[in-house]
């Protein structure tokens, strides 16, 4: 077969040089009848190619051809490199394209629903162009996912997923270093996990069933099974009912259960070490994707401490009492709240990564295990970046006639729950866990404003298309 170079890698190395790219066509410009230039893109990099018919390169048909051609077309161009005096503007490769032949390859509709170079404009860049008098429509965020297979062309979104992939790439490796298996545990089940409103509910073959809202219960059961350390990647269902910046009604969770020997610190070492491993591989290797995301939505790298900094929600709640909010110290904090404190946490410790922990036990699912010297609090965290919650974690209950009363308490159906109660009576180990919200990783990694743009296809309360 013939050789082929992708656009993001041709370069100065490659000059006189001819090489062979499939890409699509980002935007066409005839000069007069015997010169054109196109831009043509391949996985978020662009490339400037020139058609000219001097030097007998290319014919006058081929550069009216190639001109015509629609925007986001499929072409196949053969040219030779070469470097041009000025920077390129528009173009992330800083070497031009003389095309020597080019073949279309498969046609996108003459006009679509959205415009790839206005919907890749950070905000900043289309008030500028606003007030200076162009044209052009802002893309909105329903358009946006109506059409998402264009919007995920951007550069950006071109970013955002590689991200996401590495975060699940890291969550894997790293578990795997610490002898975790990685597990899949059934998403048809009997009864809801985490109790309350947000269940999907469906007909079994004539018997209630529900989409699982975590893998709480099985994760924990494969621990009864002895799998000592287990992770799970895999979809979550949620039928929230509120719309909001940072609920999806379908997520990918990140899950992970261990066997504990003294404390569920141990627990929380675990999320320490993956999370900062995480972040510097991300900073390290996602570069190049990070600055697309950047571009479009500018932000400032996480600032993160090589050791994850703890503070107990008393603590948390003194810090707020300081700054003059005034919280139940037995109840919840709301997302307001959270974020305040996230401000007062990088003032005093310099830090947008942090565990809060040792909750109050009525906040908490009824398998947290409450604190052994006080039980109203729990031996349980949550997990911060910028402000906002992307874990939550806890030891659990392995005795079953508390695991039953706590159940029962908080109302739900024990018939519903009965096999994973029963798990306990053959004998559990001390154990604990955490999950985590793979979008809302990306999404506050990258401060992004809303959980969507890191849902290849998101699902919310309005939306089960496309
Ligand atoms: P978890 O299920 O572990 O609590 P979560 O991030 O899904 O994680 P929720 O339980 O939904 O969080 O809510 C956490 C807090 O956020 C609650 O205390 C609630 O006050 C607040 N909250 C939830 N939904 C909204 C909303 N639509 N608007 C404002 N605040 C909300
Ligand atoms: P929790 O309900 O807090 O805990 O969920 C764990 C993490 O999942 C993410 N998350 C969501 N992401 C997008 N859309 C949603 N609607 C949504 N709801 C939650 C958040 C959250 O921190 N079984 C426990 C975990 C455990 O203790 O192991 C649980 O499900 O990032």
């Amino acid at each position: 077969g013939r050789k082929w170079t992708e656009v993001g890698l041709v370069n100065e190395s490659l000059k006189d040089k001819t090489v062979l790219v499939r890409g699509r066509i980002q935007t066409t410009r005839p000069v007069g009848k015997n010169i054109g230039f196109l831009v043509l893109r391949e996985k978020g990099f662009t490339l400037q190619c020139v058609l000219t018919v001097a030097d007998n390169l290319v014919s006058r048909q081929m550069v009216k051809f190639a001109t015509s051609l629609s925007k986001e077309s499929h072409v196949d161009i053969e040219g030779i490199v070469s470097v041009p005096d000025a920077p390129i503007k528009g173009a992330t490769q800083q070497v031009e394209l003389q095309v020597r032949k080019i073949y279309g390859i498969s046609k996108a509709l003459p006009t679509l629903p959205i415009n790839i170079d206005d919907a890749a404009r950070s905000e900043v860049d289309i008030e500028k162009a606003l007030q200076g008098g162009e044209q052009l429509v802002r893309v909105n965020q329903d358009t946006r996912l109506n059409f998402r297979v264009l919007d995920l062309r951007t550069p950006a979104n071109q970013g955002i997923f590689r991200i996401q992939c590495q975060v699940e790439n890291i969550f894997r490796q790293f578990l795997l270093s610490e002898g975790f298996v990685g597990i899949h545990t059934p998403k048809l089940i009997a009864g809801s996990s985490e109790g309350g409103a947000s269940v999907f509910r469906l007909d079994y073959k004539g018997r209630p069933a529900c989409l699982a809202q975590s893998p709480q219960l099985h994760k924990q059961m494969a621990i009864c099974g002895d799998l000592g350390r287990v992770f799970e990647i895999g979809p979550v269902f949620r039928a929230e009912d509120s719309f909001t910046h940072r609920h999806l009604c379908e997520f990918t969770g990140l899950d992970a259960e261990m066997e504990i020997k003294e404390h569920y610190s141990e627990v929380m070492d675990v999320v320490d070490r993956l999370f900062v491993a995480m972040f510097d591989s991300l900073n390290e290797n996602c570069k190049k994707e990070l600055e697309a995301i950047g571009k479009q939505y500018p932000f400032e790298p996480l600032k993160y401490l090589r050791k994850t900094l703890r503070l107990t929600f008393e603590e948390g709640v003194q810090m707020l009492k300081e700054a003059g909010v005034e919280v139940d110290p037995l109840g919840d904090l709301n997302t307001e709240v959270e974020r305040k404190l996230g401000k007062l946490v990088l003032e005093k410790y310099g830090t947008e990564f942090y565990i809060l922990h040792r909750y109050p036990l009525a906040v908490r699912p009824f398998y947290t295990m409450p604190a052994y010297d006080n039980p109203a609090y729990s031996n349980s965290f949550d997990v911060f970046i910028r402000g906002e919650e992307i874990i939550s974690g806890a030891q659990r209950v392995h005795v079953p006639e508390l695991l039953s009363t706590r159940a029962e308490g908080l109302g739900i159906d024990l018939k519903s729950i009965e096999t994973y109660i029963d798990a306990f009576r053959y004998g559990a180990p001390p154990h604990g866990g955490f999950g985590v919200g793979l979008e809302r990783v990306v999404m506050l990694f990258c401060a992004l404003n809303n959980i969507r743009k890191t849902s290849l296809f998101p699902r919310d309360p309005q939306r089960i298309t496309p």
